[in-house]
């Protein structure tokens, strides 16, 4: 299944149905008097957050979505039927923009919810509406109403409470293999992941948060290296970033030398996004001798100058991922009732998820703006000849597929 995170889409409602002008005729009745029925009211369009949906990739074959119209009245006093509405299903987490307004209409959290994006036409009205002392046999009736039309723009931001952040084979997959159920694909070279995971990670029975398990991210990824940060979004929306580490990476690089890339990343992608709380997470503990493994970390530590919460873990063995879990959970706890008992800190924590949500948007465009500049004067350069090549539509980036297992 391909992982789509952003589609556009127009929405039609229908259109009411026509009133109609029409009179009774019976036998042995003269003068019947108007009967004539009013329009049914065109479908509406709503869109609908729904748990077994992951991915926006039907919006990016069908992009038209029009409800039926209205039936018009008729006579004997019969009102048009109404047009059946339309549901479009989307992931939790999807947010629905007005594309030419830039206004947000709905931010669907949770499954179920749902919001109206196209208002179906009113109903015309038949002439039994216009009757009257003084017209007893009005011909007048009214047309049904149109439908609403948008455009809009579907953008998912995956709903987690902890993100992990890293460079490429730190180990995140394998961290989120660890310690919760979700089985994101684990190899040794960079760039596994393509498209965020989500695993539910369960501290005790009653006590559980969702990890999100990003692609990696590079130096230079704001310019577009690697995967780029378009991935960056998905951390939008959690509450604790969790930097994996790579004690001894493969290529020989030095392990603080690249948590900085890391952190630099993240700030030139959204200073709000990093000033979220980080827990830094020393990993592949295992591939250091024991005898020289606090010392190496410590050297680590001390060339990032790191004051923050620090955990060290074997992701590979499961060890001390545990404590990591309870840590989070933890402060999850925390945050979440602080955020029931303390109205300031809960409109503090509003207004930051409001600037991160603008912030990454923001980003979004801007990085898909970039690539599609990039694209366009590559093309200019390889096909000078070719004019007519066709700008087709851009997925701002990596095309990812993905197979659930
Ligand atoms: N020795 C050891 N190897 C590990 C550990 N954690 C992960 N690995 C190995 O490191 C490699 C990369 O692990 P992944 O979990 O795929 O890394 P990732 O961070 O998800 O990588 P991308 O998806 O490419 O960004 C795999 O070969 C893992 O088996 C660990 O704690 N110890
Ligand atoms: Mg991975």
């Amino acid at each position: 299944m391909r992982f789509v995170d952003e589609a556009v889409i127009t929405v039609e409602a229908g259109d009411g149905g026509n009133g109609v002008a029409s009179f009774r005729r019976e036998k042995f009745v003269p003068f019947g008097g108007p009967d004539g029925g009013d329009g049914g009211r065109g479908g509406s369009i709503y869109i609908q957050a729904d748990d077994d949906t992951s991915t926006l990739v039907d919006y990016r074959y069908t992009r038209r979505f029009r409800a039926e119209r209205g039936k018009n009245g008729s006579g004997a006093n019969c009102s048009g039927r109404g047009g059946e509405d339309i549901i479009l299903k989307v992931p939790v987490g999807t947010t629905i923009v007005d594309t030419e307004s830039g206004d947000i209409i709905g931010d669907l959290v949770a499954d179920g919810q749902r919001v109206k994006v196209a208002n179906g036409g009113d109903g015309g009205l038949g002439n039994t509406h216009f009757k009257s002392s003084t017209n007893r046999s009005p011909r007048k009736c009214t047309h049904g109403i149109k439908g609403e039309y948008r455009e809009v723009r579907l953008e998912l931001k995956v709903l987690a409470d902890v993100g992990l952040l890293g460079m490429p084979n730190a180990g995140k997959s394998t961290f989120i293999r660890a310690v919760s159920a979700a089985k994101p694909k684990v190899a040794d070279y960079p760039f596994t992941t393509m498209v965020p995971n989500l695993g539910v990670v369960d501290a005790d029975r009653h006590r559980s948060f969702v990890m999100a398990d990003i692609p990696g991210l590079i130096e230079g990824a704001a310019e577009g290296a690697g995967l780029g940060i378009r991935f960056l979004k998905h951390l939008a929306r959690t509450r604790i970033l969790l930097h994996i580490v790579d004690v001894q990476p493969i290529d020989g690089s030095d392990p603080a030398y690249n948590a900085r890339a890391i952190l630099a990343e993240l700030e030139k992608f959204s200073p709000t996004l990093a000033k979220l709380p980080i827990v830094l997470v020393l990993n592949k503990l295992d591939q250091l001798p024991e005898e020289s493994r606090d010392e190496w970390c410590q050297h680590i530590l001390d060339e990032l100058q790191w004051t923050g919460p620090v955990f060290k873990t074997s992701g590979l063995m499961a060890e001390g991922t545990k404590e990591v879990v309870y840590y989070l959970m933890d402060q999850i706890e925390q945050q979440r009732e602080r955020e029931v008992e303390d109205p300031e800190y809960a409109a503090e924590i509003k207004a930051l998820r409001e600037q991160l949500e603008a912030e990454t948007r923001e980003q979004t465009i801007a990085a898909k703006e970039a690539y599609r500049a990039m694209r366009k004067a590559q093309r200019e350069a390889d096909l000078d000849d070719d004019e007519d090549f066709d700008d087709d539509e851009d997925e701002g980036g990596v095309e990812s597929i993905y197979v659930r297992d």
